[in-house]
């Protein structure tokens, strides 16, 4: 039954004025035009590319929001199981081009006619702007990237709602809308400076403010047991102090090929309304206005830190307002249905991403079991069913902790709720393994012996979980085998799975290289790009590989996509070109684009690049080493290695016995629209960090997408992208993460055990750089034990690219080829198989 408060009499009145999404250039210019005169109240006299990129996207939202209608009317009659994916990144970069992409245009005289006989929407916006006097490249630079998120774990997210809209899964994703994202990142005397990303400046188009949904959420107070209540288990109430409102904006996410569109919905905080009157009635109307508006500082802004948790007290504060309101509108949505709550896990499947939306198992157990009266145990078994927890990395600086202080004090509910979780747990593991003490403190989600004690956030994730999953083979077993070892003993191998990480090929193939996603769909046959939703078809194109014509044409889209980003690194360069021009076809393109992390080692990389200085005159092949990525604001050596970076370009690129043999370029403000213009233009990209530290990876899938070589260690997904496009196309060296356990976590600087190509090129960067302050660098050469590995294998390349460019050609192709397996929808498809148990809705 649809509940609806229009009378039945009135919906015939509604169905003849139903909104049609446009389909042809010309509905598309009404649309245009009208949202410049009456939405912007703007004209043709003052409509600039800023105006025209407003009205461009919020004419093709109109589309988007029809399907986006439909989509979630057949969700909700149809009521199938629904994915929540909780996260607190979702590193969208710009919506318009994606959603000319996927937007599904239908024709209203036949319905079953495909888009495809009518051309693609996003050649059709382009030529209906040419005609309004806009050139679309242009209206497209206006859009400000939606940087919600820090990196990998962040995209990620984004590439997941792209590849669940696009499967047809019911699938929401929940976050938050900071209103500063990802900070802007300047380059100032070689050091990194920070600056606000005040993204919402000029208002978004692409969001739906939902003012209607309002859900207050609370902090801080006391716990009060009614009488008779003698224990925690049960009727406990929690009485909130500090109170504020979740209002939700929505995002449409539009699949590709399907009117399917569905949604992600970010939480602002705002003051509730409720005004402190005792306060204002003693004359403190100042304070208790200044106290309300602290509430909207709590999604002012993302936390800026790649792999490494902060333990702040607004950062948990900002994790429970969102999985609060979260979960308050899953559950809503869930009693329309009118189960039973025996039913939920049937009906709901909420994905954590990482273990920042822990509190969410937390949460639903309190609801179960304080507000919905049912029994612990029975709440506690829908929990566990409902919840899966997917981990990131192994790195101890990463893994959240929470003094038990701090978190006692804002959720004190909640505090006794992980006790009693505890108290279980920790009896069916004493049960299990009566003899084994030292088990139960190390197994124990709280961690008693460090000075204060703190709640294991990792360790609740799982406990309250069915699934756990890594993120790349390697990472997978490596969690097993170290940080949840003893989990794997109590629970059994099972609950531990494997979903080896995925990209986008919308984005990344067909929007970031649309040369080569027009080669590919002329070499396959496959006009209506088919090959986007079924990768496996990419394999075909190994037959072409003695086709000279091809690996011509296929070397001409690499060339086109240098020149595009030499335009960029020159516009940034105040208009000055650092790379020489005329020999882009002979120059690799050799990158290093990510985080800036110590394990990660671009200190590695540009090391080598100092290495080369001193033979590059004689017999340096031509080489751009291009380096970009932000760091945390407080990472001290993180830092440090961007100074290094900067200070090596600073004297190679004005050297003249090396002329424009070698160039070294950093590219400020690395963010997802330059990288869609970086990773299409790279020879080579770099992927070096300590085996067993980089948990997966999703740029280097990226990079070999666009028929880029990678050079890498043997380190999350590396080794399964090696295995799917052979070994012979990837230079792989270095340690395996077996062996490299002991320098990991024991190796200090020792100088008299440094390589002495090492040596050299540190006494050379010691005098040319830093005279005054010789020692500098010096804490950057730790772990660098397979530099000569890495020098040797770095020649290997040099070699190939400039003496076997035919060979070269091939694995660029082979390497795209095979790529198939790290489309995201291959990932989607095992977590509605393995974790969530859902299908799609057609
Ligand atoms: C990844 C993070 C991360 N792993 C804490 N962990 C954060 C941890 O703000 N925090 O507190 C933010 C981010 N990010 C990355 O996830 C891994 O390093 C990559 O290897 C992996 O590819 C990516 C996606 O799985
Ligand atoms: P929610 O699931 O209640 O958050 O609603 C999300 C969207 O689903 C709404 O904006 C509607 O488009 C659609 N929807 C909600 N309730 C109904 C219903 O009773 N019938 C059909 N569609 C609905």
């Amino acid at each position: 039954s649809i509940d609806t408060v229009i009378p039945l009499k009135s919906r015939a009145l509604w169905n003849k004025h139903q909104v049609r999404k446009f389909d042809k250039p010309e509905d598309f210019q009404d649309r245009f035009i009208d949202h410049v005169e009456t939405t912007l109240a703007r004209s043709l006299y003052n409509c600039d590319d800023m105006a025209a990129y407003e009205a461009a996207s919020m004419s093709v939202r109109d589309n988007l929001v029809i399907d986006w209608n439909k989509t979630q009317q057949k969700f909700t009659t149809r009521d199938p199981k629904r994915v929540y994916y909780l996260s607190l990144e979702f590193l969208m970069g710009r919506a318009l081009d994606n959603a000319l992409i996927n937007m599904k245009i239908d024709d209203p005289e036949d319905p079953s006619a495909s888009q495809d006989s009518k051309g693609e929407p996003r050649e059709m916006i382009k030529g209906a702007l040419d005609d309004l006097g806009f050139k679309l490249e242009d209206v497209l630079d206006q859009e400000p990237d939606a940087g919600l998120g820090n990196g990998g774990l962040g995209r990620l997210a984004a590439c997941f709602v792209d590849s669940m809209a696009t499967e047809g899964i019911p699938a929401w994703g929940y976050g938050l809308r900071y209103e500063y994202g990802i900070f802007a990142q300047k380059i100032i005397d070689g050091y990194q400076v920070e600056t606000p990303d005040y993204w919402l400046n000029s208002g978004n188009p692409w969001e739906i403010e939902r003012n209607e949904v309002q859900i207050p959420v609370t902090f801080y107070g006391y716990v009060d047991r009614p009488e008779g209540g003698k224990t925690t288990l049960s009727a406990s109430q929690w009485i909130g102090g500090e109170r504020v409102l979740a209002v939700a904006y929505d995002f449409p996410v539009p699949g590709f090929k399907t009117s399917n569109v569905n949604n992600l919905r970010l939480w602002q905080a705002r003051p509730t309304t409720e005004f402190d009157f005792a306060k204002f009635n003693n004359g403190d109307y100042k304070n208790s206005v200044a106290q309300q508006q602290s509430a909207e500082s709590i999604t002012a802004v993302l936390y800026p830190n790649d792999n490494f948790a902060q333990g702040k007290e607004l950062r948990l504060k900002q994790q429970y307002f969102w999985c609060a309101a979260s979960l308050h509108d899953i559950l809503r949505r869930f009693k329309k249905s009118k189960r039973s709550w025996t039913e939920f896990p049937e009906q709901v499947a909420i994905q954590l991403n990482d273990t920042h939306p822990t509190l969410a198992i937390l949460e639903l157990q309190r609801v179960l079991v304080d507000l919905e009266k049912l029994d612990w145990h029975e709440a506690w078994d829908i929990v566990t069913k409902t919840f899966a927890y997917t981990n990131h990395t192994v790195m101890q600086e990463a893994l959240e902790k929470w003094p038990v202080g701090l978190f006692g004090h804002l959720l004190p509910r909640h505090l006794e709720i992980i006790y009693d979780i505890n108290w279980f747990f920790l009896q069916d593991v004493a049960k299990k393994f009566p003899k084994d003490v030292d088990l139960l403190s190390r197994i124990s989600i709280i961690e008693e012996n460090s000075p204060e004690r703190q709640i294991r956030m990792a360790f609740l994730a799982i406990v309250g979980s069915h699934k756990v999953n890594g993120v790349a083979e390697l990472h997978s077993e490596l969690i097993k085998t170290t940080i949840f070892k003893d989990f794997v003993k109590f629970y059994g191998a099972s609950k531990f799975v494997n979903v080896t990480n995925g990209i986008t090929p919308r984005r990344w193939l067909k929007q970031a290289n649309p040369n080569l996603a027009r080669l590919i769909s002329k070499t396959l046959n496959d006009p209506t790009e088919d090959y986007l939703l079924d990768m496996t078809k990419l394999t075909q194109l190994a037959k072409h590989l003695e086709d000279k014509k091809f690996l011509k044409e296929w070397n001409q889209v690499k060339l086109n996509n240098k020149i595009r980003l030499v335009d960029l690194i020159k516009k940034e360069n105040g208009g000055e070109d650092i790379i020489n021009r005329e020999y882009l076809d002979d120059t690799l393109f050799d990158m290093q684009v990510k985080r800036i992390h110590e394990y990660k080692r671009q200190q590695l990389n540009v090391f080598e690049n100092g290495a080369s200085i001193e033979e590059v005159a004689k017999k340096y092949p031509r080489k751009v080493s291009i380096f970009g990525g932000k760091s945390a604001p407080g990472y001290y050596m993180a830092k440090l290695i961007i100074k290094l970076v900067n200070s090596v370009a600073e004297i190679v690129n004005n050297d003249e016995s090396i002329d424009d043999l070698l160039k070294v370029v950093f590219i400020a403000d690395y963010n997802v629209s330059k990288a869609e213009i970086i990773i299409p233009a790279s020879d080579l990209s770099e992927h070096i960090s300590t085996a067993g530290t980089e948990a997966s990876g999703t740029s280097n899938m990226k990079f070999v997408m666009n028929g880029g070589l990678i050079i890498g260690t043997v380190d999350g997904a590396n080794v399964e992208i090696t295995r799917e496009i052979g070994e012979d196309n990837v230079f792989l060296f270095g340690n395996l993460s077996e062996n490299v356990e002991d320098l990991r976590y024991n190796l200090q600087y020792h100088p008299q055990d440094l390589p002495s190509s090492l040596e050299s090129v540190l006494s050379y960067i010691e005098w040319s750089i830093l005279p005054e302050n010789p020692n500098e660098f010096k804490p950057l050469v730790d772990i660098s034990d397979d530099f000569e590995s890495y020098l040797a294998t770095q020649e290997l390349v040099d070699q190939e690219f400039h003496n076997q460019r035919p060979e070269w050609l091939k694995k660029s192709v082979l390497s795209v080829a095979n790529v198939g397996f790290f489309s995201s929808d291959r990932c989607i498809e095992e977590y509605s198989d393995t974790i969530w148990n859902v299908e799609p809705v057609t």
